[in-house]
């Protein structure tokens, strides 16, 4: 049996989910997308999902035609008829159908997409042994070309930074900006620790607005650790305490290896773990 996708307002069987091949979103990478968990039957931080989506689209001057209440209720409705309990969700907004060329507006409507799949779990063994990364020499764009905080179809900045993380034989790579300082990883977002203080970079810095990193953040403030948002460098990635990753799919993961300095004892770190273990409690609802 598979799967029902959320497209055009009706919910059809996954092979029937199809777009044009005029859409914009394929012909330029025209358009914005979101990844979402779902745990024990409840969507995560869904409003802040579809803020981020929504002031992504605005950038675009892509208007998704559809209010954000509504698009909350399909997506529910969608995690509902594929009876998704511990899972994922990818929305998409993509530009819609126009001609060859380039202009925006020439496309007739926004196309939207909602797929809601049980989810991949990462290995136990990626938690408790952390994981290796290198410093990428892909740079993140430019914020005066595309801004980092938009989450755009087009990923390839990040992807350029993946192949490098593969090619080295580790799952992420973490990229600095144009100004030499630590942006974030391909996909998630970059904290470290010294003398018990967490810094990790601002959003200036050239990250997206993490947020799985803006949960940690007030979890970690819950529990009396000090956050401070800091413009870091190579040398306080390579000297730090601890370094951990936050990102949708890799919740809170520990990294005990970077460029061949191991971080610490090589394995993640005190901190880490309690941040990891109490943002589980709280995507599960375990805790407040
Ligand atoms: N930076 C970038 C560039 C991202 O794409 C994050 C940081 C972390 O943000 P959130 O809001 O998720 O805490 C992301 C999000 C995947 C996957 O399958 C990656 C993301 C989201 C969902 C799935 O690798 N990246």
């Amino acid at each position: 049996m598979g799967l029902k996708v959320w497209i055009n307002g009706s919910l059809v069987d996954q092979a029937d989910a199809k777009i044009s091949v005029f859409d914009h979103g394929l012909l330029y990478g025209d358009g914005v997308f979101e990844g979402i968990r779902v745990y024990s039957s409840k969507i995560f931080e869904l409003d802040a999902h579809l803020r981020r989506l929504y002031e992504s689209a605005k950038v675009l001057r892509l208007d998704i035609g559809m209010m954000q209440k509504k698009l909350a209720e399909e997506t529910e409705k969608t995690v509902k008829a594929n009876n998704i309990i511990d899972g994922y969700i990818r929305l998409v907004v993509t530009r819609g159908v126009g001609d060859l060329g380039l202009n925006p507006f020439l496309c007739e409507k926004a196309q939207i997409i909602i797929i809601a799949d049980n989810i991949q779990l990462y290995p136990e063994e990626l938690y408790e042994n952390g994981v290796t990364v290198i410093t990428a020499c892909t740079i993140r764009n430019h914020p005066l070309a595309i801004p980092p905080q938009v989450k755009s179809l087009n990923y390839l900045n990040n992807i350029l930074a993946k192949i490098e993380a593969i090619d080295a034989g580790v799952p992420e790579a973490i990229m600095f900006n144009h100004e030499g300082f630590v942006a974030e990883a391909t996909g998630d977002n970059v904290f470290t620790v010294r003398n018990g203080i967490i810094y990790t970079p601002p959003i200036q810095a050239g990250s997206l607005e993490g947020i799985t990193r803006g949960v940690v953040m007030r979890i970690a403030g819950e529990e009396g650790i000090e956050v401070v948002e800091k413009n870091l460098t190579r040398f306080d990635l390579y000297i730090a305490e601890e370094l951990f990753l936050t990102g949708t799919a890799a919740e809170v993961v520990g990294i005990v290896e970077i460029d061949g300095r191991q971080i610490a004892d090589g394995k993640p770190g005190e901190i880490t773990k309690r941040l990891s273990k109490k943002f589980f409690d709280y995507a599960h609802g375990r805790s407040k």
